[in-house]
């Protein structure tokens, strides 16, 4: 959506503006922050999608309503429908997208200030952006714990039971803990972790910010894009218009799917090339 106003610092609200203000140099900590949308194109379905989303498809497991399976006290009673979709999510059976490579580009050429995900594939690490620049504000399956004791669980143990669905135990046994394993996933009323408050104020340094693929609708991270300077440009790449972006003069809104919308930022930066490169290594 291109509106030919000037805003304060864009020459006017258009990715290809929003090129000119990289190349310019004016951008140099750039803030990312994404959500489910940015890995559908992966195959993972995200949450909120009317009929492909995960809350459509929760039928078949029996749950009281579809936000059990990510539900602590639910969790406790009935780990099974949360093991049955962990199966599907898990990492390592999805490529990064474009979208996920764009955001590593960002990184390789020092722009990338952090990254502020909610997902939890591990898709941004799979497409090589540094680990010190992003922060899983909903946590990942990278590591896994007893619910009960919080004694770690392995990780090869851990990858036998989600290939087949099986709910894992406390490895101290059965007459010591058997409480349930979670993967470190932050389940509502959960605490987030310390990382996400130790780092949210690195959105107020940003000189842009780009939100890619999340319906902003789960806090806190849905006011990180709040915390982001008067003045400073914020560009959502979404399939829908969400939270407050759109309302600022300096807001730019690419509707549509983000892989596209990407590749036309890319293209106006002369980045083409290098990002299909990338992406096709992966
Ligand atoms: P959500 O609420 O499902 O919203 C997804 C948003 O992305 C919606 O606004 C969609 O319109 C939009 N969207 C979907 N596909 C595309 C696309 N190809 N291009 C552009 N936009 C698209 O998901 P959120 O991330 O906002 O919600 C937060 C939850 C979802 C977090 O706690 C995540 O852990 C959780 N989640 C993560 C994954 C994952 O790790 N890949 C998958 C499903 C859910």
């Amino acid at each position: 959506v291109s509106d030919d106003t000037p805003t304060e610092t864009l020459r006017e609200r258009s990715l290809a503006a929003v090129a000119e203000h990289i190349k310019s140099g004016k951008a140099r900590r750039i803030v990312v922050m994404t959500g489910a949308g940015i890995s559908t194109a992966a195959g993972i379905p995200d949450f909120r999608s009317p009929e492909t989303g995960l809350y459509a498809n929760l039928a078949k497991l029996n749950l009281p309503r579809p936000e059990a399976v990510f539900d602590l006290p639910f969790f406790r009673t009935n780990p099974k429908p949360f093991y049955v979709l962990a199966k599907d999510l898990y990492p390592g059976n999805f490529h990064p997208t474009v979208s996920h490579v764009f955001i590593s580009l960002l990184a390789k050429k020092g722009l990338l200030h952090q990254l502020f995900t909610q997902n939890i594939d591990c898709l941004e690490r799979a497409a090589g952006i540094p680990s010190e620049l992003i922060v899983e504000a909903h946590g990942s399956f990278a590591t896994q714990r007893c619910i009960e004791c919080r004694t770690p669980y392995p990780d090869d143990l851990m990858r036998e039971h989600v290939s087949r669905a099986q709910v894992p135990r406390c490895i101290r046994g059965p007459t010591e803990c058997d409480g349930f394993v979670k993967p470190d996933i932050v389940f509502f009323h959960e605490a987030l972790p310390t990382l996400f408050y130790d780092r949210k104020d690195l959105v107020d340094h940003a000189d842009l910010a780009l939100v890619l693929g999340t319906s902003l609708q789960v806090h806190p991270f849905a006011g990180l894009p709040e915390y982001v300077r008067e003045g400073v440009p914020r560009v959502l790449f979404n399939m829908e218009r969400v939270g407050s972006l759109g309302s600022l003069a300096d807001d730019v809104l690419e509707l549509g799917d983000c892989d596209g919308g990407i590749r036309k930022l890319a293209d106006e930066l002369g980045w083409s090339d290098e990002l299909e490169a990338e992406w096709r290594k992966l």
